[in-house]
């Protein structure tokens, strides 16, 4: 099903629409959504090329690459509303648009967790990116394991008539850590409610010799880092 099918099953679509569909109202509403849809669009684009543009000067430059592999997503509308609901409040596109700040969504995946904070500290270094918040999972991990630095920043859209402030979530991870977080979702996503209980200590505990293989790998590569310079 594509994201478009997907929103437009989606109940908070209709909200307001009682009775017999009021067809001006829900073309409003269908042009809403996808306005903003492409609103979010822009603004993942947006800080993909930014964090491309870094890498390849990294590339070009130093000969290696900080970033490994980046991924965009928008929220899943059923999410949206979701956290909507979970939080009291209006199921309509502008309260979304106002106070969910992930809707718009860009993964960072590094080799090396130096490389995340370097990145992450370029990135929101630039005048047009404005840091909203900032939480350090990696420094302060979730009591499952959970290890990742998100940034939530806002980024202009340049519009036919306007310029839009865009809040996007960028989640900073090494390879180790997207590896536990994939299939940690993917273990808590098929197993039942009562079940997961019984695989937390030991989802923690991989969580863990990840991060102590995180810093061996860091430890080796800045000797690879150091020769490297030394040949210069
Ligand atoms: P999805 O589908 O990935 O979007 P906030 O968004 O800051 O207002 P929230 O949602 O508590 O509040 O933020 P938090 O805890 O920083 O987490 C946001 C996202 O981080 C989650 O998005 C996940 O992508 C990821 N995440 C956080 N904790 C975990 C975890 O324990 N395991 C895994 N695998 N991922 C995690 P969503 O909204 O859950 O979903």
């Amino acid at each position: 099903m594509t994201f478009r099918q997907e929103y437009a099953n989606a109940s908070f679509f209709f909200e307001g629409l009682t009775g017999s569909p009021a067809h001006e109202e829900l073309i409003h509403k269908v042009q809403d959504f996808i306005a903003t849809e492409n609103l979010y669009l822009a603004a993942n684009r947006e800080v993909e090329t930014k964090l491309q543009n870094l890498n390849n000067e990294f590339h070009y430059t130093k000969e290696r690459n900080p970033i490994h592999s980046i991924h965009t997503r928008i929220k899943a509308p059923l999410s949206i509303i979701q956290k909507l609901q979970k939080r009291g409040l209006d199921l309509t596109v502008q309260s979304a648009r106002e106070n969910l700040t992930d809707i718009a969504g860009v993964r960072v995946i590094c080799s090396y967790i130096e490389d995340i904070y370097l990145v992450a500290n370029m990135l929101v270094s630039q005048d047009d990116v404005e840091l909203v918040r900032t939480s350090d999972y990696i420094r302060d991990p979730k009591p499952n394991g959970y290890r990742s630095l998100h940034h939530i920043v806002k980024i202009p859209v340049f519009l036919s008539n306007r310029k839009e402030k865009v809040n996007v979530e960028i989640q900073f991870r090494t390879i180790a850590m997207d590896y536990w977080a994939s299939l940690e979702h993917d273990l808590n996503y098929k197993l039942s409610k009562e079940k997961t209980v019984s695989i937390d200590r030991e989802l923690k505990e991989v969580a863990e010799e990840m991060a102590q293989i995180d810093e061996r790998m860091q430890a080796l590569y800045n000797v690879v880092l150091k020769d490297m310079d030394t040949r210069k």
